[in-house]
């Protein structure tokens, strides 16, 4: 099984909207393994250096407002390509229906989720490195020195689901 982590987040609109649940359970249903959660909102320090890829960017300053503006949470581990189709693409119209993007959302500049787009990404993002033999039933050792998550916020865990799941 190839480990992989991401980070997921449910940017402000998202929170203020109502659809905290709506789309983390949108990620259970699918099978991934939450292990850390938390709702807290996003110094300007921290949403600048999440997206320094974006600096040149004309809109990048009203996606830093944006991103501060508000609580954010933040989901743990899942397999990174994957939660990026559930998430849809970067602008809800040309995003799919079914896609959280394409079902919750109307513009590019508020839309409602994050997900990491690379695994080396999803470490920087998460603080859990990708050596994780496999993700459902070993035992494991990780440091968490990451954008989002201290050391101690996220768990390991064993979900009941994981044979019914993977084989
Ligand atoms: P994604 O969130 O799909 O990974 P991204 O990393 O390219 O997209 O951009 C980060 C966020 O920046 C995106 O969710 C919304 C905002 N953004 C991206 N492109 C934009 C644009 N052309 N106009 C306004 N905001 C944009
Ligand atoms: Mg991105």
């Amino acid at each position: 099984v190839q480990v992989e982590q991401t980070y997921i987040m449910v940017k402000p609109d998202g929170v203020q909207r109502g659809l905290v649940g709506e789309i983390i359970s949108r990620f259970e249903r699918k099978g991934f393994k939450l292990t850390g959660l938390k709702l807290f909102q996003c110094p300007k320090e921290l949403a600048e250096e999440h997206y320094k890829d974006l600096k040149s960017k004309s809109f990048y300053p009203t996606l830093i407002d944006y991103i501060t503006s508000g609580p954010v949470v933040w989901e743990g581990v899942g397999v990174v390509a994957s939660a990026r189709k559930l998430i849809g693409s970067t602008n809800p119209l040309q995003a799919e229906p079914g896609t959280i993007r394409g079902d919750l959302a109307v513009q590019t500049g508020r839309n409602v989720v994050h997900g990491s787009d690379s695994p080396e990404n999803g470490k920087r993002e998460t603080g859990r490195s990708g050596s994780i033999p496999d993700i459902v039933f070993l035992k494991h050792c990780f440091s968490c020195s990451a954008l989002w998550f201290k050391e101690g916020e996220l768990c390991e865990w064993t979900p009941a689901q994981a044979p019914w799941l993977m084989e």
